[in-house]
């Protein structure tokens, strides 16, 4: 029994997701990944948005097993605010395979963002979706770029398509590697070739520190169909997106997993056939080199490159 209770109409991670149909090259990341709780252990934050279902560490990394990956990167879910606890607890348990991205209030101290980084945080999350946060200040946001730069972190930014023209600058501004979540959330009933998601792909050919990930098709789709019950043509919508970024931009693209898949409420992908759904998108072995292990290990194990 979790101490919470889930919001109204939250769908649980997948139970039983099938195993891939190729192999993951060896070292492949998983770079986009979150921990929720379990709530007993790592309450939820007061000022959250949702309260999700728990969906701990020891899940997180059976999932990586049976998917075939060898690495994870641990995102700070917004259900869990500035209280980083649970994501760095999976990185402790994680034996050297687990990184992390947290999120930071401004009051944090130097001694506190370097026990972030002895626990292997490398970035932060600056989330500008208003149905996930409350807004924080620009300026706040800078302050803290400027500081964990010194640390040679990166930040992760999270906002919805319509919203990038007014953060441009902002994200231009920023004086370190800059990672967008969900190739910034395109419509994807618009054309790849139309003025929004040409707006996205030039914020990456004019700014060579704006990295994307190539993930969520799942939460982009308009037509599905969903990665369920073994379907092979999932989410085809989406894929044009995807194959563009990752072929005008090989070197600056992640994928991940976005598991255990916070506020889906209408399907819950099958997590092998997410797996499958990557030979689509990076369409060559050395494409998916590396969209999986170099470019991930570039940005998180850069020791080990
Ligand atoms: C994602 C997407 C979502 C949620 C969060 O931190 C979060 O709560 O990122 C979303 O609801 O679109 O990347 O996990």
């Amino acid at each position: 029994m979790s101490a919470f209770s889930k919001t109204p109409g939250w769908l649980d991670w997948h139970p039983n997701p099938g195993k891939p149909h190729w192999q993951l090259p060896a070292g492949a990341v998983d770079a986009h990944c979150h921990v929720f709780g379990p709530g007993a252990e790592f309450p939820y934050a007061p000022e959250r948005k949702y309260t999700p279902c728990d969906a701990g560490k020891a899940q997180l990394y059976a999932l990586r097993e049976h998917l075939g990956f060898a690495r994870n990167v641990v995102v700070q879910a917004t259900c869990h605010g500035s209280d980083n606890r649970a994501m760095v607890d999976a990185l402790r348990h994680s034996g050297g395979r687990a990184r992390g991205v947290a999120s930071v209030e401004r009051s944090v101290s130097d001694e506190q963002l370097q026990a972030l980084h002895d626990a292997g945080v490398r970035g932060v999350r600056f989330n500008f979706v208003k149905r996930l946060v409350d807004v924080t200040p620009r300026d706040e946001l800078m302050e803290i770029a400027a500081r964990i730069a010194k640390l040679g972190w990166h930040v992760v930014i999270y906002f919805e398509a319509a919203d990038l023209p007014g953060l441009w600058d902002f994200f231009a501004a920023l004086p370190t590697t800059v990672v967008v979540d969900h190739m910034g959330r395109p419509d994807v009933s618009q054309p790849v070739d139309g003025p929004g998601f040409g707006l996205f792909l030039e914020l990456m050919r004019q700014h060579p520190h704006v990295w994307s990930k190539v993930s969520c098709p799942e939460r982009l789709s308009l037509t599905g169909p969903p990665a369920l019950n073994g379907e092979r043509n999932a989410y085809a919508d989406v894929l044009p997106f995807a194959r563009r970024v990752v072929q005008a931009f090989p070197e600056r693209v992640l994928w991940g997993s976005d598991w255990p898949h916070p506020n889906l409420r209408d399907h819950m992908p099958d997590d092998g056939l997410l797996v499958d759904y990557i030979a689509q998108i990076a369409q060559t072995p050395a494409l998916r080199q590396q969209l999986l292990v170099d470019n991930p290990m570039r940005l998180y194990w850069p020791e080990e490159c």
